[in-house]
């Protein structure tokens, strides 16, 4: 039997990748391909409520234990990721482990090898869809600049990060557009990576 292909929309906040995720699902779905969403931070778990204290400013923690617990909140889900790829379920997945080391490589100071280490190990990416948003369009999108790293100083660091972490199966795709024609191109570049990776094993982060 095919695996289901590890899909994840990466961006800056507000770059339009939940609309993305839910327009791909309906699309998948439309096409009788078994999806299911996910998302991270997962704020339904323990780990994840604290992340979503932090977040909303409830609660202060240092950035390097909070860079911890986003990838905890990672490896809490690895089993459930694995299982689902392997019975054939594609994933489509709001941020990932990019989000993680580009965020903690600005909150915290440190090298992004540093903040790449605590994933490494975890199921692997088989197409991370980059969002690009111009800091202008960011900011015209409904409840911008409420939770903590929105920002313009931190979310322009955070875009270099990013970039820095792009690896073979990125794509960049111009979010600046309709959400329409944001779709197309990612619905194309989502039933390549399904088709591809179907009898390829699963990968892990830097291993
Ligand atoms: N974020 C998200 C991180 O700093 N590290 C992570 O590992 C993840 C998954 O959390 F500012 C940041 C990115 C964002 C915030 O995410 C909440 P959403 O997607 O905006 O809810
Ligand atoms: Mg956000």
């Amino acid at each position: 039997m095919s695996r289901g292909a590890f899909i994840v929309f990466e961006g800056l906040d507000r770059a339009g990748k939940s609309t993305q995720v839910s327009m791909l699902l309906q699309a998948l779905k439309d096409r009788s391909i078994p999806a299911q969403k996910q998302v991270f931070p997962d704020r339904t778990t323990a780990i994840g409520g604290i992340i979503n204290d932090y977040l909303a400013k409830k609660v202060e923690l240092p950035s390097e234990a909070v860079h911890l617990l986003f990838s905890a909140n990672r490896w809490e889900c690895k089993n459930s990721i694995q299982e689902s790829l392997e019975k054939g379920t594609t994933l489509v997945v709001d941020r990932y482990a990019a989000s993680g080391a580009a965020y903690s490589s600005v909150t915290t100071g440190r090298p992004l090898e540093w903040c790449r280490a605590p994933d490494q190990g975890l199921p692997a990416p088989d197409l991370v869809l980059f969002l690009e948003v111009s800091p202008e369009a960011q900011k015209t999108r409904p409840d911008w600049g409420g939770e903590r790293f929105e920002r313009d100083e931190t979310q322009s660091k955070v875009a270099k990060s990013f970039r820095q972490l792009a690896t073979s199966n990125w794509v960049f795709v111009d979010a600046g557009r309709t959400k329409e024609e944001v779709h197309q191109d990612v619905l194309d570049f989502a039933l390549k990576a399904i088709e591809a990776c179907k009898q390829q094993p699963i990968g892990k982060l830097d291993e």
